[in-house]
């Protein structure tokens, strides 16, 4: 008999499906745990990235079903999106069958994984069943005000016909055509998360099961900075310019001012000037740079003059005002006052463009102009300010935004990087924005009794542009709600992260049909006690996910401040590249023995990188587990590397793995008949203790590992108990089977988490009636999980002399005597005076002598 794990598997994860095992409902008198992975984008195909984010959280899942935990475990798709659209213009089919088909697919792979999913929980986000209650939400977020329409300034492509996003502009131009981008002016659906800034950014510090990392990136994302707004007059009109600053106790040492290329009074401050018509031109070749570009700290700085100058309130000094690439209209008042002695950027920019420098902060190791290579910007004292000199920076913020308080030119402010959310995209892929636009009433939104606004059918062809909900008259017609007159409807559809930000909160009652989803079960099984995701949704997803569990809590649908307790960030899926210098990058089988399976030539061994399509350093997992079975592809990957960090594929890991499983198979399976039998008694032997250590010690490990996500030490457990038993295992008396059979079967239940199918069927094997997936998960007894003999160093003078073992918590005075039976021990202490022994406890001997 041997471990066939394509029969095997199949036949259990039938078994599983058949008795709806990890079927769960609602039950107050039970403890529930909600664990949650990230859902997939229905692409196509599953990847390892996957295999791994949901292999991970099986064990846990399972675990806890093992503990007695109500274990609510869902699965479903984060179905609309722009790879859908193309893929439809593409092959002409539509983006709904395209979708469709992908689910059915990724649904079959996803089920031989034996995933332990409550499947009637399934939730796709493009259906209008779902969507329904994300457009609800929109209208009751937009009758608190928290949504508004804006024109803003966006990337367009007129060939594409559509909007771009900063990352597909490159070099100004269409990353899909070649097209020039051009900004244009359009009308945009925003939702108020800055309203929420304060709460997101409070909350990160009660988020203590969170990784710090992905709070710190939160943090710096919401981007709180405390300074102060301040009016600087302007030498040829009336107007005045407000800047934002953190650095009020620089404003001595403003020596110029920047504006961002957009700012409403550049064109202004140009009209008439010699510098006109230069300035116009750098507007226009700015505004095609990308923000994030513009903000770089390596970006060359560039500027124009624009010909005016702006007054100091302090010092009167007349600050030439410049426009600046490096300034943005939509962070603080889109003006800078520039200080180039303690501002880096000003700095670069004075040099450049010929500013003056003052300096106003002076350091203790003191400060000169002459001899200054970059900026100061660290604290001192303050000079050349007027009657703030002495003062040290610190105090001097507050002292200097005072004095211009009182005098009307300034005021503390608060500022934050995050901005509105733009949800407006002008696809046809997505949840329509549920409104009419009437000439008479403006916008109004959809009547409730209206809902959902469904995507009409249209028909998808490769010569396409655009948005196609444009272009359907009997979509985009219709009557306004309020007055009846004939009106537009909007065309825009909402941006993926909409669906994402509440699809944890559907799960808790899928079927509902009378509202997004039921409060009781909402609250029953909120928060997510585990949540895990790739890193690369630290930012996003997760604040966007933290602020609509907020609203939802304010429209009084449930009452969890946050959807997370706690989150695991997995690391990258990794393997090396082959690439053929003739045939470029090659597939793992393309390259046998080094050579190029297409040409023969010689491989070139690339590094360990993130799998990837484009460099086809991929593994299918459908191969793996036609070749070894999901448990095997489940157990290297969960014993490869911490679950945190990355995963560096390799061939002789999951071999390896795949023997490990056997060798666990042939050890039952050579057992069995000890295990069916009764047994009676106890030997009290080196052996019993050996195996009690062994049985106790393992489960506290594998306990605890899997508690503190270290799924790989847990493993690494179990290999070395399966070692233990083999070896006990020639040693076995009577009096050692009742141990060695309850060792086997708690073998199987600590491994079934990690891989289910094999531990069903050794289970079943042994005679067992319920599955080992409903069994209840061993305790340990901590006695036992301490060895007794424990090895102490013995130094004399310092240096190591010797090892003794010493039974644990031996008395200091024997400890002493069988140190000094040491014969190296013996020889460095012999016809020495003894000037102290020093013992610590179950560690260290260490012997003083003169
Ligand atoms: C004068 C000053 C002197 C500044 C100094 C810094 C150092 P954080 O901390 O990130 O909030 N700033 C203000 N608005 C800007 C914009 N729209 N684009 C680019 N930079 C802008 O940054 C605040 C500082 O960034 C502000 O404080 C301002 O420069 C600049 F020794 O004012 B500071
Ligand atoms: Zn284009
Ligand atoms: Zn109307």
């Amino acid at each position: 008999m041997k471990y066939n794990p394509a029969e095997t598997e199949e036949k259990w994860q039938k078994i599983w499906e058949d008795r709806k095992l990890f079927k769960v409902a609602t039950d107050n008198s039970k403890e529930k745990f909600y664990c949650l992975e990230m859902f997939p984008y229905p692409s196509g195909k599953i990847h390892m990235g996957h295999v791994r984010n949901y292999a991970i959280g099986d064990v846990i899942s399972r675990y806890k079903f093992m503990q007695g935990f109500n274990v609510l475990h869902p699965m479903g798709w984060d179905a609309f999106g722009l790879p859908a659209e193309n893929a439809a213009i593409e092959n002409s089919t539509h983006p709904a069958v395209w979708t469709k088909n992908n689910i059915s697919y990724m649904k079959a792979q996803l089920k031989k994984l034996g995933l332990s999913y409550d499947w009637d929980r399934e939730v796709a986000t493009c259906d209008p069943e779902y969507y329904k209650w994300e457009q609800m939400v929109f209208i009751q977020m937009y009758e608190k005000g928290l949504v508004y329409k804006k024109k803003s300034l966006l990337n367009w492509c007129d060939d594409c016909n559509t909007v771009l996003a900063n990352e597909q502009v490159e070099d100004g131009a269409c990353w899909r055509c070649g097209h020039e981008v051009r900004i244009k002016e359009l009308d945009g659906w925003y939702l108020k998360i800055t309203d929420y800034a304060d709460e997101l950014l409070d909350f990160t510090e009660k988020l203590d099961g969170w990784p710090s990392k992905v709070l710190t990136m939160q943090q710096n994302w919401i981007g709180k900075s405390y300074g102060a707004e301040i009016d600087f007059a302007l030498t040829h009109s009336d107007e005045k310019i407000k800047v934002f600053t953190t650095r009020p106790d620089t404003l001595f040492g403003a020596t110029f001012m920047s504006l961002a290329p957009e700012h409403p009074m550049a064109k202004a401050l140009l009209k008439g000037t010699e510098q006109e018509k230069e300035g116009l031109e750098f507007i226009d070749a700015i505004l095609k740079d990308d923000k994030v570009n513009r903000m770089a700290d390596d970006k060359e700085k560039k500027g124009v003059f624009t010909g005016r100058y702006a007054i100091n309130p302090v010092t009167g000094y007349q600050m030439p005002i410049f426009l600046a690439n490096f300034v943005l209209m939509d962070y603080g008042t889109g003006a800078v006052m520039a200080v180039p002695a303690h501002d880096q950027r000003d700095f670069e920019f004075a040099k450049k463009y010929g500013c003056e420098l003052k300096i106003v902060i002076m350091p203790k190791e003191g400060l000169e102009l002459e001899t200054m290579t970059e900026a100061y910007t660290g604290a001192g004292t303050l000079v050349n300010s007027g009657v703030f000199d002495g003062t040290d920076n610190e105090s001097a913020k507050k002292a200097i935004v005072d004095y211009l308080d009182t005098h009307n030119l300034g005021k503390s402010t608060v500022n934050y990087r995050l901005r509105d959310w733009q949800i407006s995209r002008q696809r046809y892929w997505g949840a329509p924005i549920p409104f009419i636009q009437c000439d008479c009433c403006g916008s109004v939104p959809v009547p409730f009794d209206q809902l959902p606004v469904q995507l009409p059918d249209v028909d998808f062809n490769p010569e396409m542009r655009g948005n196609p909900l444009d272009k359907v008259e009997s979509f985009v017609n219709t009557t306004c709600p309020k007055c009846g007159k004939p009106a537009r409807r909007e065309t825009d559809t909402m941006d993926t992260f909409m669906e994402s930000s509440w699809y944890f909160l559907r799960y808790t009652s899928p079927q509902c049909d009378t509202a997004p989803f039921n409060k009781d079960d909402a609250n029953y099984w909120m928060n997510v006690d585990q949540y895990i995701g790739g890193i690369e949704h630290a930012i996003l997803h997760l604040l966007y996910a933290r602020f609509y569990t907020k609203v939802m809590r304010d429209l009084g649908y449930v009452s969890v401040d946050e959807p997370f307790k706690r989150l695991l960030t997995q690391g990258m899926v990794c393997k090396e590249t082959y690439k053929c210098p003739v045939d470029g990058w090659l597939f793992p089988e393309e390259s046998k023995e080094g050579k190029c399976a297409k040409c023969g030539g010689d491989v070139v061994i690339g590094r360990v990188e993130k799998m990837s399509k484009s460099k086809k350093n991929v593994i299918d997992p459908n191969k793996l587990i036609q070749t070894y079975g999901a448990d095997t592809a489940r157990l290297f990957i969960l014993f490869a590397s911490p679950p945190e960090r990355e995963l560096e594929w390799s061939d002789s890991g999951v071999e390896g793995s795949f023997r490990f499983l056997n060798r666990v198979y042939r050890l039952v399976f050579n057992n069995l008949e000890l295990i069916k039998a009764d047994h009676a008694g106890t030997a009290e032997d080196a052996l019993t203790k050996e195996l009690l250590y062994a049985l106790h010690s393992t489960v506290k490990k594998v306990t605890e590992d899997i508690e503190r996500y270290q799924l790989n030490t847990a493993v690494a457990a179990m290999m070395e108990f399966v070692n233990s038993l083999y070896s006990a295992e020639a040693n076995l008396t009577d009096g050692h089977k009742a141990l060695f059979k309850d060792c086997l079967l708690t073998l199987i239940k600590i491994l079934a988490p990690f891989t289910p199918h094999l531990a069903e069927e050794l289970w079943e094997m042994t005679g067992q009636a319920e599955l080992v997936s409903r069994a209840e998960w061993v305790k340990f007894d901590a006695a036992h999980t301490q060895k007794d003999e424990i090895v102490v160093a013995v130094q004399v003078n310092g240096k190591l002399r010797g090892q003794i073992g010493i039974s644990r918590n031996m008395a200091q005075d024997d400890v002493f005597a069988l140190a000094l039976a040491n014969e190296n021990v013996s020889k460095h202490t012999d016809g020495m005076t003894f000037v102290k022994k020093i013992y610590v406890p179950n560690k260290l001997v260490n012997f003083v002598v003169k």
